[in-house]
């Protein structure tokens, strides 16, 4: 009986949690995510502009079918032993105190899972770390409560990024502009697209913590200390971001936020800005957030 019940049942069991767990996945993944921003009801992580991002949300919904599969394969188990051998089912219990192939297969299969999910991991990892040649880069500094950006290839002129109040934002929803809630800046921060940028990231009171989860990019702000990450942005639109280090009563209240644009439109407004003209630099990126809003709702309504 011992012998039937480790060979065909697991077996089953693992299979049946396998696939509900892809189902459950793929359901419930892409459908319910925001590209660039959190959606009502979403479940899974935003939609991915850069590849790093691609390569985290693959790797996050490869180890949950991982997850998922184990919690289901180890409920149907304890049920199945719980009802199979119930006193009243199994009156006299076996006396097996061990059983060689059982001892292996669990110790073997649990190494076995976690090597498949090194393998990924560390490629994910060096994706990371990898820092390919940039094009532009830019430094980010976090003060309470706001974000400050250096382009020092520009001429280093500077945007700082503050939250906009309820006011400002329904001006610019009513020009056109989506401006949601506690992520509209008043000065966004502006990449060309498909170009490769460095964020050195650096801050001048407390630990802040820059994050624009669309690009797969996260990292501490420490005062006194400049660390660096990379993204590429592949998409063209808005995309922003929340200070993800507790920081100070308004931690939730400075977000980040980057425009990425296409080259030409990037160049205008740079050098705009390093002729300190800001009216100007403005009138760019609003005549440009004006297009993409016309182009998500294109899409949206064509979905
Ligand atoms: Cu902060």
């Amino acid at each position: 009986m011992l012998k039937r019940f480790l060979s065909a049942t697991p077996m089953a069991f693992a299979a049946t949690a396998v696939m509900a767990a892809a189902v459950i996945i793929a359901l419930a993944g892409p459908v319910l995510a925001g590209m660039g921003q959190s959606t009502p009801g979403q479940i899974g992580l935003q939609l991915p502009a850069t590849q790093v991002a691609a390569e985290i949300n693959k790797f996050h919904d490869f180890v949950n079918i991982i997850i998922i599969a184990i919690t289901i394969f180890v409920m149907l188990l304890m049920v199945y032993v719980m009802v199979r051998f119930s006193e009243k089912k199994n009156p006299t219990p076996s006396k097996t105190t061990h059983n060689t192939s059982i001892e292996v297969a669990w110790t073997v299969i649990p190494i076995a899972i976690l090597v498949m999910i090194a393998i990924p991991s560390f490629k994910l990892l060096n994706l990371q770390y990898a820092y390919p040649k940039p094009d532009l880069t830019i430094k980010a500094t976090g003060y309470q409560w706001y974000w400050s950006h250096e382009y020092p290839d520009h001429g280093g002129f500077a945007v700082d990024s503050i939250m906009l109040q309820d006011e400002d934002r329904q001006a610019l929803i009513k020009k056109g502009i989506p401006a949601p809630r506690l992520l509209a800046v008043d000065n966004e921060i502006v990449v060309p697209v498909n170009k490769v940028v460095h964020m050195l990231v650096t801050a001048g009171d407390v630990i802040h913590n820059w994050t624009i989860p669309s690009f797969g990019s996260k990292l501490d702000a420490v005062p006194g200390r400049v660390s660096a990450t990379w993204f590429k942005p592949e998409k063209e639109g808005i995309f922003y971001g929340q200070c993800s280090e507790l920081c100070g009563k308004d931690h939730a209240f400075m977000p980040i936020a980057v425009r990425v644009v296409k080259e030409n439109v990037f160049n205008d407004w740079a050098a705009a800005l390093k002729a300190k003209d800001r009216k100007k630099a403005k009138e760019i990126l609003e005549k440009v957030a004006l297009e993409q809003a016309g182009t998500s709702k294109v899409a949206e309504a064509a979905r």
